[in-house]
C-alpha cells in the first residue's frame, strides 16, 4: 500500500498536475482578493511563494544580536551563540527565540484579559491585564529557560527538530503574579492535578482552529513560588517574540512549558492532554534505547527538571592570547530544579580538573556564575572543557549523553578552542 503511493508520488498522473495548478490559481486569486489588486505576473511566481504584501510584516531580528544563528523563519527559530550569553541576566537582544507557529501580531495589551477554567476550578473567571497588575503582589525572578532540544544538533543519527547547538537557553528577570496566587483566588477543587496554558499563536497555515502547542505542569510546580504569570522581562514589557503581553514562566523545565501569549488556563482534575503534551512531544524514554530505535509511548516518561548544564561564555572559542597572560575563564551554570555544587574545568581532555569560583543563584532556579583564572604550560593548541555537578551529585556527561527520538537532553560539556601563543 505504502510502496504504491510512493510510486504515485515519483510519476505524477496527468489529474494530479492539474490539480497542482487549480490549487495554485485559487491561491492567487485568494492572495488577489486580500491584496485588493490583481498580481499581474502570477504565472512567474515560484512554487511555495508568499507576496512580500503578505509575509509576517513584524520582524523578530530587529533589535536582535545580528550575529545570532537563524534555524528557521517559517517558524522563527534562532539562536545565541555561547558567547552572547556572558551576562549574568540574558539582554533581550542576545535571547533566543523559538515558536511552533506564527508570531502574533497587532497584539492589544489594553484589552488583554487571561480566563482560568478547566474541570478543577470552582468557577471559571476572567481578569483584565490590568486587574492582574493591580490585584495581586508582584514578584521578580531571574529564571533559566532552556529549550528540551537545546543541543540537539550533537546528536547521531539526527534527530528531526530545529538542530539547536548550544544557545536555545537564557536566564532573565521576569516580573508578574505568582500562579499560585491566581489560582487560589480563582479556587481549585482537590482533585486538581495539572494545569495547561494556552496562548493566541496560530498555524503557519494561519489556520486559528486547533492550538499550536499547548502544554503544562503538574500542580506542584505551578504552585512553586517562582512560577509566574508574567507581564514584564528584564523591567520592561515582554517583548513580542517572547510572549507579549502575558507569559507563564516556569524556570528549570522545558522552556515548552512557559507558555508565549497567555490569555487562558486550565486547571485539569488529569495529565493535561493539549497540543504537545501527548504523543513523544518533550518525553524521554524510561529505559536507554539504541541509536535510532523509535521505541513506543508506553516506554517514554514527560520530561520535568532539566539536567544539570553549564556553558563557557568567556573567551569566545577560538581565541587567542599569549603565554605570559593568565586567562580568565568564566560562564553559567544551571541544574533545572536543582543548585550547581561544583564547576570544574578541564584543558587536558579531562584528565585533570580544577574546581572554579561558583557563585550562589540570585535565587531558586536561576542560573549561577563560575569563574577560574587558568594558566597555560607552553605554547600551544588547548580545549577548555567546564562541567558542573549538581546538588544531588550528578555532573554533566562529557560524551554525547543517551540517545532519544525527538533529540532531547544533551547536556554534554561545553567544549571551547584556545591558541596560546
Ligand atoms: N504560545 C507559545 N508558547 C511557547 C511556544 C510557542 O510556540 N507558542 N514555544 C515554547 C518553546 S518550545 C520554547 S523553547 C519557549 C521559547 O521561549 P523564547 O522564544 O522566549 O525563547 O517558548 C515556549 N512557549
Ligand atoms: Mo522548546
Amino acid at each position: 500500500m505504502a510502496r504504491s503511493s510512493e510510486n504515485q508520488l515519483d510519476k505524477p498522473s496527468v489529474s494530479s498536475q492539474d490539480r497542482r495548478s487549480f490549487i495554485r490559481k485559487t491561491i492567487f486569486s485568494t492572495f488577489s482578493a486580500v491584496l485588493g489588486a490583481e498580481i499581474i505576473h502570477a504565472a512567474s511566481i515560484p512554487e511555495g511563494y508568499i507576496p512580500v504584501a503578505l509575509a509576517q510584516q513584524f520582524d523578530p531580528m530587529k533589535g536582535k544580536n545580528p550575529e545570532m544563528i537563524i534555524r528557521s523563519d517559517q517558524p522563527w527559530n534562532v539562536e545565541a551563540r555561547p558567547h552572547h550569553l556572558d551576562d549574568a541576566i540574558t539582554p533581550f537582544e542576545n535571547i533566543f527565540i523559538r515558536n511552533n507557529g506564527l508570531i502574533p501580531e497587532d497584539i492589544d495589551a489594553t484589552s488583554w484579559a487571561l480566563t482560568i477554567g478547566g474541570e478543577s476550578v470552582s468557577k471559571e473567571k476572567t481578569y483584565t491585564l490590568a486587574e492582574l497588575k493591580t490585584k495581586f503582589k508582584p514578584y521578580t525572578y531571574q529564571l533559566v529557560l532552556e529549550c528540551g532540544g537545546n543541543g540537539r544538533a550533537g546528536f547521531y543519527p539526527p534527530t528531526a527538530g530545529n538542530q539547536w547547538e548550544e544557545g536555545a537557553v537564557y536566564c532573565s528577570e521576569w516580573t508578574g503574579i505568582r500562579l499560585k496566587d491566581l489560582l487560589q483566588d480563582v479556587g481549585i477543587k482537590s482533585d486538581a492535578v495539572y494545569i495547561g496554558y494556552y496562548g493566541t499563536d496560530k498555524h503557519l497555515n494561519g489556520d486559528g482552529s486547533k492550538p499550536v502547542i499547548s502544554r503544562g505542569v503538574p500542580i506542584s510546580k505551578a504552585m512553586q513560588d517562582e512560577t509566574l504569570v508574567a507581564w514584564s522581562l528584564n523591567g520592561k514589557d515582554i517583548p513580542l517574540a517572547h510572549g507579549y503581553p502575558l507569559r507563564l514562566v516556569c524556570g528549570g523545565w522545558p522552556a515548552s512549558v512557559s507558555g508565549k501569549w497567555l490569555n487562558k488556563l486550565v486547571v485539569r482534575n488529569k495529565e493535561h492532554d493539549g497540543a504537545k503534551m501527548t504523543g513523544d512531544s518533550y518525553r524521554m524514554p524510561k529505559n536507554p534505547v539504541a541509536p535510532g530505535e523509535e521505541g513506543t509511548v508506553e516506554d517514554m516518561t514527560i520530561i520535568e527538571s532539566m539536567p544539570v548544564k553549564s556553558l563557557i561564555t568567556y573567551p569566545k572559542t577560538g581565541a587567542m592570547f599569549a603565554k605570559s597572560k593568565k586567562l580568565n575563564v568564566r560562564g553559567h551554570a544551571w541544574a533545572g530544579e536543582f543548585e550547581v555544587s561544583e564547576v570544574q574545568v578541564s584543558i587536558d581532555f579531562g584528565a585533570t580538573w580544577k574546581k572554579c569560583i561558583l557563585k550562589k543563584p540570585a535565587n531558586r532556579l536561576a542560573w549561577q556564575q563560575w569563574s577560574t583564572e587558568l594558566a597555560f604550560p607552553e605554547a600551544g593548541y588547548y580545549e577548555v572543557w567546564a562541567k558542573a555537578t549538581d546538588s544531588q551529585g550528578i555532573s554533566q556527561p562529557m560524551v554525547i549523553p543517551g540517545w532519544n527520538p525527538k533529540g532531547y537532553l544533551n547536556n554534554a560539556c561545553h567544549r571551547i578552542a584556545v591558541k596560546v601563543s
